[in-house]
């Protein structure tokens, strides 16, 4: 079997996906998310302008060597655009080397190694009682692990809250907008929220929260102990992992599970903050960290210091990825959680899947591959629009991390 095209494919049914398309001269192709958010073009270009012309005429089998030969045979390694790259290719040949076997994905892994799959969803509103009543509608869909984000009094806007009823969305605009945030009253506030969800819905429903990125160590050291007594599931990447040393002043300050990754490329992101049991949790996922192959090994390196899997899956990563991602979640034996965003109806449309959805877990379902799919000729009615991440400012103006 040989490789005779692959093609890459923008469309914005909502929001901007980008998918890698391989043929080959047997008539079975595969499809990969190569989606970054914000950054979608240059991907693109990574791919139509290097990657692509490279894979005609080789045999689509050969994952690994395909893997090592974009990787290992470049000379300007890693970077999320490159490693995205590499996924959507990584993504396709697995879903081809799917469908030759007749098995689906998570049989070539390894076959599954639970039942069902516990996911996240997200729940956040203006103040906490708006966010409870989120959660509520939460729980009644059937989940068991709930996301909270909510509103901070005396800022404008903040991370993870949706404007005006619309489901969350952050590439919205044209250029980047700029928000404004406050370290402090943040902090003073978002324990009120926890409190509230554990008095409200009792000790079993799973609570967690992002921070995304915004507190120093010893900020997130404080927040991390304030919090213990509502036992949260998780307290997701509350420092930037840049400097990972610094993460050890946090952990010796609490006890509360910490989750990092999603902005992670690389095994070797993952490998100080995992050998030195400094997280809990690793989100790196599929599209952003070089596909199964490397994500594999990264699960693998983790397994080794009771490091779980807890992938990133929010709605500008698209059904193709989770449909991957479910698979892997199926299999992986060191599974914490998975996250999940739903994705609107018209972005569903245009992306067809097998997996399913029940009382709080997710199945990959059995379509040979990783069973999903899209429609061209109706992504073709939806033109790329650039849609750009917010940056964020001190309230004295610094700039600081979004
Ligand atoms: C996030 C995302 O899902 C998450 O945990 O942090 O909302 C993230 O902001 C987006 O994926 C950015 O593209
Ligand atoms: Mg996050």
């Amino acid at each position: 079997m040989k490789i005779t095209e692959a093609k890459v494919i923008v469309c914005c049914p909502g929001r901007n996906f980008v998918t890698l398309k391989i043929m080959t001269d047997e008539g079975v192709y595969g499809v990969g998310d190569a989606t970054l958010n914000g950054r979608e073009k240059a991907v693109v270009s990574f791919l139509e302008d290097y990657l692509c012309p490279s894979l005609i005429g080789r045999d689509p089998s050969q994952i690994e060597d395909i893997w090592q030969f974009f990787y290992r045979g470049a000379y300007w390694r890693r970077g999320p655009v490159g490693m995205t790259a590499i996924a959507a290719i990584d993504t396709a040949l697995w879903d081809i080397k799917g469908k030759v076997a007749g098995m689906p994905l998570y049989q070539l892994l390894g076959g599954r190694s639970r039942d069902k799959i516990m996911v996240y969803s997200h729940a956040n509103g203006n103040d906490i009682d708006t966010t409870l009543a989120e959660v509520a509608k939460s729980v009644d869909k059937g989940y068991k692990a709930v996301r909270v984000q909510c509103g901070i009094p005396g800022v404008a806007s903040t991370y993870g809250v949706s404007k005006g009823g619309k489901s969350y969305e952050p590439a919205d605009a044209d250029l980047p907008t700029e928000s404004v945030w406050s370290t402090e009253k943040y902090l003073n506030h978002v324990p009120k929220l926890f409190e509230a969800v554990r008095n409200e819905f009792g000790e079993d429903l799973h609570i967690l929260h992002d921070v995304h990125h915004r507190l120093t160590p010893i900020e997130a050291a404080r927040l991390g102990k304030e919090v213990e007594q509502y036992h949260l599931f998780w307290l997701e990447d509350c420092v930037p992992a840049e400097n990972q040393d610094a993460w050890k002043l946090i952990r010796q300050h609490t006890t509360t599970p910490l989750a990092v990754g999603e902005v992670f490329n690389s095994i070797h992101d993952c490998r100080e903050l995992i050998q030195n049991q400094l997280i809990d949790y690793i989100r790196s996922t599929v599209v952003h960290a070089g596909g199964i192959t490397q994500l594999r090994r990264i699960a693998d390196l983790a397994a080794l210091y009771h490091v779980r899997t807890g992938f990133h899956g929010a709605t500008d990563l698209s059904p193709i990825c989770m449909g991957t991602a479910l698979h892997f979640d199926y299999w992986v034996p060191n599974f914490g959680i998975q996250e999940h965003m739903a994705h609107s109806e018209e972005m569903m449309a245009v992306f067809s899947t097998s997996y399913e959805f029940k009382d709080g877990y997710f199945t990959p379902g059995e379509t040979p591959g990783h069973g999903v799919d899209i429609d061209e000729a109706l992504a073709a009615q939806y033109p790329y629009k650039r849609a750009c991440l917010p940056v964020n400012r001190l309230e004295d103006g610094t700039l600081w991390n979004w």
